[in-house]
């Protein structure tokens, strides 16, 4: 006999739901705040995982916003010490290997948040079991979909919860501009770092080993993002090619020229 097929889940072009994603995102936030930051103490995995689920299951994946988040923030935030935070842009790999080499410093995915959400990526569907693991919607298909509202979100309150020196670390191999006011960092950051709680911004302009300088600290986006920042009350340095981080790339290209004690 036949069985009755019920509604198809839509079909977009993102991948899908993270297979096993209670799974990850259980066994990520224990494993943060069980062994990495054991001084954060109370926090409810079960819970959090739960309102993450609750966030987007049986919903439409372009029809999420902040508010389907908020009980999941709420529950997963905690205090980031001043002159810590670093922000980036376009810099993904080489500021989580520094990270991890350098312990002054936490980027978002350092905090169980971003660490929980980090390559991995979830939606709903309205049909059964309310989960699409076949495909997400990307944000060319719809803004609104459950990866960007929370990469925005989750960014926005890292940028408001910075204090003292804040670092971004920024890509000057990039064609179109180390800055760009389309990205996170240009769009949602800077303008959420809260000048009573700031005071300044380093700003580190790394470029490829290898690769071209397409952008210096001198450079026109560069221009642009110190005079919003000005605007805004902020003290800003530049400094091309950050000797501790230049010296982590260097790790994986020793004998290029870059690379040189001596040049
Ligand atoms: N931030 C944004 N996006 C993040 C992220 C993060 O911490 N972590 C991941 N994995 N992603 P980009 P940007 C994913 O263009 O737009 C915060 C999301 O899918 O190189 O300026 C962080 O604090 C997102 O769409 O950078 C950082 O300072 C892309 O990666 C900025 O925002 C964004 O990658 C970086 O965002």
């Amino acid at each position: 006999e036949k069985q009755e097929v019920g509604p198809k889940m839509m079909k977009w072009k993102d991948r899908g739901t993270t297979k096993n994603l209670q799974e990850v995102i259980l066994g990520r936030c224990y494993s943060y705040v069980m062994a990495r930051y054991p001084q954060l103490g109370d926090k409810d995995c079960l819970k959090i995982w739960e309102s993450l689920k609750h966030a987007f299951i049986y919903k439409n994946p372009c029809n999420i916003t902040s508010e389907d988040y908020e009980p999941l923030m709420e529950l997963a935030t905690h205090p980031i010490p001043c002159n810590k935070s670093l922000l980036w842009s376009k810099t993904s790999d080489l500021v989580h290997r520094y990270t991890k080499s350098n312990q002054n410093f936490l980027t978002l995915e350092d905090t169980l948040l971003g660490y929980m959400a980090d390559r991995v990526s979830w939606c709903g569907d309205p049909s059964d079991p309310g989960i699409n693991y076949e495909s997400c919607p990307k944000r060319s298909e719809c803004e609104s979909n459950p990866n960007s509202v929370f990469w925005k979100m989750a960014s926005k309150l890292f940028a408001e919860a910075a204090c003292g020196v804040v670092q971004v670390m920024l890509n000057g191999s990039v064609e179109a501009g180390a800055f760009r006011s389309s990205s996170i960092f240009g769009s949602i950051e800077i303008f959420n770092l809260n000048p009573d709680k700031v005071s300044e911004v380093h700003i580190w302009l790394m470029h490829d080993i290898g690769g071209p300088q397409s952008e210096s600290c001198s450079g026109h986006s560069i221009k642009r993002l110190k005079s919003i920042l000005e605007d805004r009350n902020f003290k800003i340095t530049c400094v091309d090619n950050y000797r501790p981080v230049q010296l982590l790339q260097c790790v994986h290209n020793p004998d290029h020229t870059d690379c040189r004690l001596c040049t």
